[in-house]
């Protein structure tokens, strides 16, 4: 008979876990190095709970927006950005985008718009404060997660402006939150190699530390799967867990497993991220970021199975109904671009756990028993 043999290295970090010590880069390394998958598993639900956290499951109702596919970076891990002559080149303009929202609305009760964007040259900080204020207007009561870092960053070169101005004319016009995209991997040499032209890492953390300051909360992700090592992994979320400490802004994290299609690893022989890959980095990320207090299984990018084993994995927040994803789909991704509310609660109670549908802030909206 078969039978399953546990091992005995992550003990050491067991028992830091336990009391409630930190963990640093070399346990990063070791977990990141183990393949006892159900030890790690184990390892991470329990420092959900010792952290704090119970049986609640989290999802938001949202809808994904893309305003611009143009980009000026050539990113080499991006399927989604195009050049203004390439087909699939698009800017919405901003009264067609508010009413496509204002439709969709009508029949979705969404809580959130996520829109994020490429680096398109040809506008200026005015196209991004006018849709802002244009979305406000429209939906007063729905909230506004707009722009990645490396949007606003870019936003500060149309301009001329400082970060924190950006940010300001931003929150001013209706932006509640920043979502966490463009943080990729922070190591300049992978930075070097995936994305050449994309800012160093340095502006990421200026924008997210100056949003924080202004008391704008946001969220933070890592890309991985790709030309970076363990150690560049652990060393990202050290760099996120240092942030936390000092300015405790973010409100989850979201680990992004690297899809090849339609990129120029594609041709390299690169391949998508297993199973067991995906579930070791969502615990192991809650292991390393004692102080951020949500991770995301992001469905759309790891299927909505392997999210729902992710919750017991540490993971407590399964994203979005999302409606219409496109950065991860011109990649690959085989998921559907929408799961309705319906699926996303049953999926998390078969997990057994108890789903609880969240505004941005994750304030309770509805629970099932
Ligand atoms: O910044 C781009 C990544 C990000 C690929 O804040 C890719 O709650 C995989 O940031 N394969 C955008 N990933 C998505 C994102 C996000 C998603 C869900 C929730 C939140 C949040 C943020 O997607 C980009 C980039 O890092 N990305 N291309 C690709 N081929």
């Amino acid at each position: 008979m078969a039978t399953v043999t546990r091992s005995t290295e992550l003990l050491p970090i067991r028992e830091k876990v336990l009391a409630g010590e930190r963990l640093d880069l070399d346990d990063g390394i070791a977990l990141l190095e183990s393949d006892d998958l159900l030890t790690l598993g184990d390892l991470a639900d329990t420092a959900r709970r010792v952290r704090g956290g119970s049986d609640d499951v989290f999802f938001v109702n949202n809808l994904y927006l893309n305003h611009t596919t143009i980009c000026r970076v050539k990113c080499k891990f991006c399927a989604f950005a195009k050049t203004s002559k390439q087909p699939g080149a698009k800017l919405w303009d901003i009264d067609d985008l508010v009413e496509h929202a204002v439709t969709l609305r009508r029949t979705q009760d969404f809580t959130e718009i996520h829109m994020v964007g490429g680096e398109n040259p040809h506008l200026d900080l005015g196209y991004y404060v006018d849709v802002t204020r244009a979305l406000r207007q429209a939906l007063p009561d729905v909230h506004l997660k707009l722009f990645t870092a490396s949007e606003i960053h870019h936003m500060t070169k149309l301009s001329g402006l400082e970060h924190e101005e950006v940010l300001r004319e931003l929150v001013a016009a209706g932006l509640d939150t920043l979502p966490g995209g463009g943080a990729e991997i922070f190591a300049p040499r992978v930075r070097k190699i995936i994305a050449p032209g994309k800012e160093p890492a340095e502006y990421w953390f200026r924008v997210h530390r100056a949003a924080h300051a202004m008391g704008l909360r946001t969220h933070c992700t890592m890309l991985y799967n790709h030309v970076e090592t363990f150690e560049e992994r652990i060393d990202h979320l050290l760099r996120l867990r240092d942030l936390q400490d000092e300015t405790g802004g973010f409100m989850a994290f979201i680990p992004l497993p690297f899809h090849p299609q339609n990129t120029v690893f594609e041709r390299r022989g690169w391949t998508f991220t297993t199973g067991a890959d995906d579930l070791k980095m969502i615990a192991v990320s809650r292991l390393m970021l004692d102080n951020i207090e949500h991770v995301k299984a992001y469905w759309i990018m790891i299927s909505t199975p392997l999210a729902q084993i992710a919750l017991h994995f540490g993971a407590d927040d399964v994203q979005g109904t999302v409606v219409e994803e496109q950065i991860a789909h011109a990649a690959g991704a085989v998921t559907p671009t929408e799961e309705k509310v319906e699926a996303l609660v049953h999926l998390i109670a078969e997990a057994g756990r108890v789903p609880v549908q969240r505004d941005t802030f994750y304030r309770e909206l509805r629970r099932w028993a």
